[in-house]
């Protein structure tokens, strides 16, 4: 399978993906890790993290105890704008950041697709075989196999590092019942470096490795779908504020900084000048604008309501007079009980209460 294996990769090549390789379909060392991980509730109400737990932590039973090998992709999706540089949504405190991977069009789906182009060419050459693609959704721990298949290394902030391209990109995998030829293992390179550890505003990596995604900042504005609590109102609003998901544990890593290339794969393109959104619009935007400014986009996860409810976070301290106002006119009256309690919480959190 050693020449078939070459050709496979070549083709992925082809179709774009700037990184592609094979693991084998094997149980994760990391079991115990899993479920401590889990038993401390750090997964927080991502409760599809606690199902399926024998193919998670164990990739040889996936296509029905066919798997074999898992061909791991990965897509760059740096854009390199300068978030605060003087742009009209970053340069007032209304404007607030979605993060990069976020603005675009949905990953999920164009990921899939392109994946899909790859199984059908292996479908082909090798009909006998079964196989299903994966970007996201399937019970795999993408990072841990995408170490194994040569990728990069789960670095301390938990995401996957690569020396070529640093960590700004999606993965996706393709599961198959061939015996393909695996590649080696990436080394880890993150030595004694702890700026991500030391960067989260939120203290969420607890330990190098280890991330409380109840304390993560994307976490808590795409994820959890109740008010944020107080305790996390000034980093979320900090300079520049966060909207949608959050990178700063990749923005102080020195290999994003001297590794991230642009995007260029056209659909992950900025959709917004600047990566950021104007706060005030969206506290006042109706749920048919809201379709249109976020079609195909991975934002439509956070729905409307969580979007108000972020951008009253993002708003904080309520720097702007103006904005003070929108959050006192969404405390007392809202259609939507949630968000009008997010702006008593950032009211009371302004005044210095808590
Ligand atoms: C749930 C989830 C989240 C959650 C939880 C994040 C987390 N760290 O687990 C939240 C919502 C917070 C999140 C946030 C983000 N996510 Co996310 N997320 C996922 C998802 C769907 C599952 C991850 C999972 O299983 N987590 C559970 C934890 C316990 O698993 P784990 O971290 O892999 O843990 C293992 C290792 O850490 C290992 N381990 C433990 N100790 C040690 C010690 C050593 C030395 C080593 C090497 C390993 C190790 O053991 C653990 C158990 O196996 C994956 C896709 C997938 N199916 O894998 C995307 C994924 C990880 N997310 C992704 C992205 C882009 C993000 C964000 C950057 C988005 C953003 N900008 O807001 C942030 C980054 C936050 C961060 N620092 O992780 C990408 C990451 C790509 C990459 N280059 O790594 C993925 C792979 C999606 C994709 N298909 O591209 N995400
Ligand atoms: S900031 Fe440092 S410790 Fe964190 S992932 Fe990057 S290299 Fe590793």
């Amino acid at each position: 399978m050693r020449d078939f294996t070459e050709l496979l990769k070549a083709e992925a090549r082809r179709i774009g993906f700037h990184m592609v390789g094979v693991a084998r379909a094997t149980p994760t060392i990391f079991f115990d890790d899993y479920h401590r991980w889990l038993d401390q509730g750090m997964h927080g109400t991502m409760n599809y993290l606690a199902r399926n737990l024998e193919k998670r932590l164990d990739s040889r039973l996936l296509l029905d105890g066919q798997a074999r090998s898992i061909v791991m992709v990965g897509v760059n999706y740096y854009s390199d704008a300068q978030e605060g540089a003087g742009t009209p949504e970053t340069g007032t405190p209304d404007g607030g950041v979605i993060a990069r991977y976020a603005r675009g069009d949905d990953y999920h789906e164009v990921i899939l697709a392109a994946l899909r182009e790859l199984e059908s060419w292996v479908y082909e050459r090798h009909p006998e075989a079964s196989s299903r693609c994966y970007v996201d959704t399937g019970p795999l721990l993408e990072r841990e196999i995408a170490q194994r298949a040569g990728l990069g290394w789960v670095g301390k902030n938990t995401l996957l590092l690569n020396q070529e391209w640093g960590s700004y990109f999606f993965l996706g995998a393709m599961v198959t019942s061939l015996e393909l030829e695996p590649d080696e293992p990436a080394q880890e390179h993150c030595g004694s470096c702890t700026r991500c550890i030391d960067a989260c505003p939120t203290g969420a990596i607890t330990e190098p490795y280890v991330l409380d995604a109840r304390r993560c900042i994307s976490y808590l504005t795409i994820e959890q779908k109740d008010t944020i609590p107080g305790e996390f109102i000034s980093a979320i609003s900090g300079t520049p504020a966060r909207v949608f998901g959050c990178d700063i544990c990749q923005e102080v890593c020195p290999f994003t900084r001297r590794f991230s290339k642009p995007i260029t794969w056209a659909r992950f393109r900025p959709r917004m000048r600047s990566g950021s959104v104007n706060l005030s619009s969206l506290l006042t935007s109706t749920p048919e604008q809201f379709k249109e400014q976020f079609r195909g986009s991975a934002v439509k996860r956070a729905k409307l309501r969580g979007m108000q409810r972020n951008a009253l976070v993002a708003m904080g301290n309520c720097r702007l007079p103006e904005q003070l106002k929108l959050v006192q006119a969404v405390a007392d009256d809202h259609d939507d009980e949630m968000v009008s309690r997010q702006a008593s919480v950032v009211l009371c959190s302004a005044m210095g209460h808590d």
